[in-house]
């Protein structure tokens, strides 16, 4: 076994690869013999199962109308969902910097359907006018930083940020999240190190859901875990089951805990799967052994998050039929309002840079704007 330090609380053998992993659930939703069960209050957890199942459902739609050549592109999160929801552990002043596959925790923090598809569809009232690709978020209103395509430059910033939080004198924790293929990228390591040295209130999760693309996980590294990278830079490596919601709660409440109180950053594996391809553009049969999926569609996040609620009497068949219906015709309804609404206008371009524009932007704009042109170049 890897030597990586875990912090106090249960450890379980994994069934799954037999390296230390911190679970509370079995495959199934039953809680584990001899572990802790973390303290979560019953609205917390239907709020995670709610918003998991919206996930779910938007998903699955969004990846249909990619298909009928409505929308560009578009990034699932099948089989990884409870990662997203370690936001739950966090309050709403702490900082999160997501990568491009954490729909539920923009939801989970407030972030609309409408903002979603507005995004998506990046017309007039999309929050970044536009600018960025599909699912390339950006809400700071939500403390939820944007999404950047070249992987890993969030990792720093979040580094940055805990390390400003804590010479400002508040206890504000900052969460990057980054698939294990990023840690390849020398932000991975320039921010760990960093973290560490100055015990900065960072948190860093490595959602490892075993491809990169169509690089698999055991070619990122030589090492065994991805968490005990974390133990070379100073910090706790844990390696926790990303289908088990409740397991990432409780190393989540530890890795604040130890953030808040001044001990310095924590690094946790998420360990999961990517059930479909890595994104609209990307087709999994080409690299990927047909038979891989199965035993990680057994280890359902959604489906153990279910049963371990039924069998806590916080779930019923009536209220997820119902949501389910109720979540199709609200995606139907944003939908048609995102589709219906123009691009932004032209000059908006030139916003929100400099709060005086420059002479040369000026001349741009001029000179744009003078082309008669009324449509956004992507209508084209
Ligand atoms: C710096 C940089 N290099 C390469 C790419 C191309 N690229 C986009 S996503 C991706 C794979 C990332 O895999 P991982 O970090 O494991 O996250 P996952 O998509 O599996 O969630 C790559 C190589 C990029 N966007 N940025």
């Amino acid at each position: 076994m890897v030597a990586t330090k875990t912090l106090s609380g249960d450890s379980q053998r994994s069934p799954i690869d037999g390296e230390e992993l911190r679970r509370v659930l079995d495959d199934n939703g039953n809680v584990l013999p001899g572990v802790t069960v973390p303290k979560v209050a019953p609205e917390t957890l239907k709020k995670i199962f709610d918003t998991m199942l919206m996930v779910r459902v938007l998903d699955d739609r969004m990846m249909r109308i990619q298909r009928q050549g409505k929308l560009g592109f578009y990034m699932k999160s099948l089989g990884e969902e409870a990662t997203h929801f370690a936001v739950a552990a966090l309050r709403p002043s702490d900082w999160v910097f997501p990568s491009y596959r954490e729909q539920g925790a923009w939801f989970y923090r407030g972030y609309t359907l409408d903002m979603f598809l507005n995004q998506l569809f990046g017309n007039v009232q999309d929050p970044i006018k536009g600018r960025q690709m599909p699912v390339h978020h950006s809400a700071n209103w939500l403390n939820l930083v944007s999404v950047s395509s070249p992987v890993g430059t969030q990792i720093p910033q979040a580094a940055g940020v805990a390390h400003a939080a804590k010479l400002q004198g508040k206890d504000d924790v900052a969460v990057a999240y980054f698939g294990e293929g990023t840690s390849s990228t020398g932000e991975f390591h320039v921010a760990l190190n960093f973290a560490a040295a100055y015990k900065s209130p960072a948190i860093f999760i490595c959602r490892n859901n075993g491809w990169a693309i169509s690089v698999p996980s055991s070619t990122q590294t030589a090492a065994k875990t991805y968490a005990s990278k974390g133990v070379g830079y100073g910090m706790p490596g844990i390696r926790v089951d990303g289908n088990d919601i409740l397991a990432i709660l409780q190393v989540m409440n530890e890795a604040t805990a130890r953030a808040r109180a001044g001990e310095g950053p924590t690094l946790i594996e998420m360990l999961t799967y990517r059930v479909e391809g890595h994104s609209s553009s990307d087709d999994p049969s080409v690299y990927r052994d047909p038979n891989e999926p199965a035993p990680w569609i057994k280890r359902d996040p959604l489906n153990r998050l279910r049963n371990y609620m039924k069998l806590e009497g916080l779930w019923s068949e009536a209220h997820e039929k119902a949501l389910t219906e109720r979540y199709n015709t609200e995606i139907t309804e944003a939908m048609a309002r995102a589709e219906a609404l123009p691009p932004p206008d032209l000059d908006t371009l030139f916003e929100d840079v400099y709060e005086e524009m420059p002479w040369h932007l000026r001349e741009q704009k001029e000179w744009l704007m003078a082309q008669g042109r009324t449509k956004s170049p992507h209508q084209h």
